[in-house]
């Protein structure tokens, strides 16, 4: 799933696709280089991002949305509010990428397949000190428990995404990545967003020596470390920025190793 979004301020390609033309174009790039999907998103959801009307949103996604999907594009809608999600599936868009996980009824009203992704708390303050007992059982238990719902509404494919760096500590995130089996093994298709996040820009940086996080444009590596780790694991799709890279190493593990292997 290559990222399409649309904004000023995501932290790490904010405001290099903010025209319609630009989103458009970049989308029709992921999608040479090998993406399946093109997840189209006009709010970024980082911590301390300046909130986005519904006017505005619309604004950002919808000419994009269905510039690609008359063009025969699979494409996801990657939003918090219904009326975009609404709007997004009269353009074409198939597929609720739903940060939050609260959207499956609608998903299913809609006729929109669901990647339902864990937060906890509300993107502004998610990293302040989030909290588990047990990470990998909470959020999979949560995340089974709004996708039997949205199956029963009638949603027809849910998703599940533990939701990397959503209201998670960097030992929260390595743990749901360890466990990623446990997510494969309960049945659902798993989505996984790690490009370029900041957990890896801390990881780089350390194993470089260096005192400060890698920058987000020197993430690739361990995008790509994680990507390949999530199919290993057995995940049915990435979320990625570096689609060509992705691709690249997603064909050497899913279309050689693991087919061997079987
Ligand atoms: N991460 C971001 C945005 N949307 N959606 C899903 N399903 N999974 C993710 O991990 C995810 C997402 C944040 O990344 P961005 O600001 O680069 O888009």
């Amino acid at each position: 799933m290559g990222v399409v979004n649309v904004t000023p301020d995501s932290f790490s390609d904010g405001g290099r696709f903010l025209q319609p033309d630009d989103a458009v174009r970049h989308g029709r790039r992921l999608l040479a280089e090998g993406a399946d999907w093109l997840d189209v998103g006009g709010e970024s959801t980082r911590p301390g991002a300046s909130p986005v009307s519904e006017a505005e949103e619309l604004r950002r996604v919808i000419p994009v949305v269905e510039a690609l999907a008359a063009e025969g594009t699979r494409v996801s809608i990657d939003t918090r509010k219904p009326a975009v999600a609404r709007a997004a599936a009269a353009a074409g868009a198939s597929l609720l990428n739903d940060v939050g996980a609260a959207q499956g009824p609608l998903a299913a009203e809609l006729g929109l397949g669901w990647v339902a992704m864990h937060v906890q708390g509300e993107p502004a303050t998610m990293q302040h000190r989030p909290t588990y007992r047990d990470v990998v059982a909470e959020v999979l238990d949560h995340l089974l428990e709004v996708a039997a719902v949205a199956e029963a509404a009638g949603a027809p494919e849910v998703w599940i995404d533990p939701g990397i760096g959503f209201g998670k500590t960097e030992a929260h995130n390595l743990a749901l990545l360890a466990h990623l089996d446990a997510f494969v093994a309960a049945g659902r298709p798993v989505v996984v967003g790690t490009s370029r996040k900041a957990f890896l820009g801390r990881l780089l940086g350390a194993s470089d020596g260096a005192a400060a996080p890698a920058p987000v444009e020197d993430r690739l590596e361990g995008s790509l470390a994680t990507a390949t780790w999530a199919f290993a694991c057995g995940a049915a799709m990435v979320r990625a920025h570096d689609v060509r890279a992705t691709v690249h190493a997603a064909e050497v593990v899913g279309g050689h190793i693991t087919e061997e292997a079987a």
